[in-house]
């Protein structure tokens, strides 16, 4: 099949674009039907970007696709998408959202690997093929996850506190596994691709990571993690319905606002490479328990009904995770800065935005 063929599995969402004239330079977000995809695209529209290409394996919703220039339905595993897109824009940043989560990988880890693994082998290879025919390196964004890290016991991990980067890669999950591989890959495809070939030409990528810990967004509901904990309890007190927290209530994890997720996904795009000490950055904003959690969601919700009724397998996933992350590298380097700590996460966004949305 050619390439300018359009192949079965993908459809062009507005197909405005001639193939046969001039590329026009992209942005591409994969996985951008998805929670953080959500958050980016409105955080890039209100900066006022319009070179956006969005590519998920389902229809985005009228508000994304006309924030973007051009939204594609494909999956990131058919490289027949991934060519066609070649043909038709000339990619200069990528941000690989795509990914199955930590406790739907579980269920179906072989399919989870194709994708977490795949699908960014194949996005790197993408990056590598755009810099070598336009000549420029090829910016990729990719968030991992405080999943890549795997405490054995409850006692290792009170005892790790703030857990750094280079601690602890031990990942219990397919999906952590899966991160930290793409890091590793990440890192190959910026400095080692092809380092024996006569041909070779360097740097043709820039790889920069964010580990996020679990995200909470006022505008839309995870599916498929293991740290939907915390914005399932926030949402379902909102709607009025009942909640059974699956984690035990001394259960902690560092978590993070939505829109600071994607604040940093963009601040670390724009950091001039000579300040970045590393390639892969953890970053958080806070560790409540999931008791503390409660509470909070009480002060706001009165009359929300919360019981905990632990799920002793995704409770054994969350409790091999950091209690904290040490995020001092990204502050230093990048100027890493959330702008809302528990109180003001609960405050200024969760609670008036969710309150709208389920009035
Ligand atoms: C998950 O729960 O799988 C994700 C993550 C922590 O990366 N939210």
């Amino acid at each position: 099949m050619s390439t300018l063929e359009t192949p079965a599995e993908m459809t062009l969402s507005r197909p405005t674009i001639d193939p046969g004239s001039r590329r026009s330079t992209a942005m591409l977000i994969t996985g951008a039907g998805g929670e953080v995809g959500h958050g980016l695209i409105s955080a890039l529209h209100n900066r006022g970007v319009q070179n956006v290409v969005a590519l998920d394996i389902r229809e985005l919703p009228d508000l994304q696709r006309e924030q973007c220039m051009e939204t594609l339905v494909g999956d990131i595993c058919d490289r027949s998408v991934l060519e066609r897109l070649l043909a038709m824009f000339e990619i200069t940043e990528i941000y690989h959202l795509a990914a199955l989560l930590s406790t739907r990988a579980e269920f179906t880890p072989e399919t989870a690997h194709d994708v977490n693994v795949g699908g960014t082998l194949n996005l790197l290879r993408l990056a590598a093929e755009q810099a070598r025919s336009h000549g420029q390196r090829v910016k990729f964004i990719f968030p991992s996850s405080i999943a890549v890290y795997g405490l054995d016991t409850i006692e290792a991990k009170n005892d790790a506190g703030a857990v750094a980067e280079d601690a602890h890669l031990r990942p219990r999950t397919m999906y952590g596994c899966n991160k930290l591989y793409c890091e590793v890959l990440g890192r190959y495809y910026a400095s080692y691709y092809r380092q024996l070939a006569q041909d070779r030409v360097h740097d043709l990528l820039d790889f920069r990571c964010v580990r996020y810990p679990g995200l909470i967004s006022a505008d839309t509901l995870p599916a498929g993690g293991t740290s939907d904990f915390a914005p399932e309890m926030v949402h379902a007190a909102a709607a009025g319905n009942p909640y059974a927290c699956f984690v035990r209530e001394d259960t902690r994890i560092p978590f993070m606002s939505m829109p600071d997720a994607t604040d940093a996904l963009l601040a670390l795009a724009a950091a001039p490479q000579s300040n970045l000490c590393r390639r892969v950055y953890n970053i958080a904003s806070f560790s409540p328990s999931a008791g503390e959690l409660r509470e909070l969601v009480l002060q706001h919700f009165p009359d929300a009904q919360i019981t905990f009724e632990p799920d002793l397998a995704r409770q054994g996933i969350v409790d091999s995770w950091p209690a904290a992350l040490d995020d001092s590298a990204a502050r230093k380097d990048w100027g890493f800065a959330p702008r809302h700590d528990l109180g003001a996460a609960f405050e200024e966004y969760l609670v008036p935005r969710i309150r709208a949305r389920y009035s």
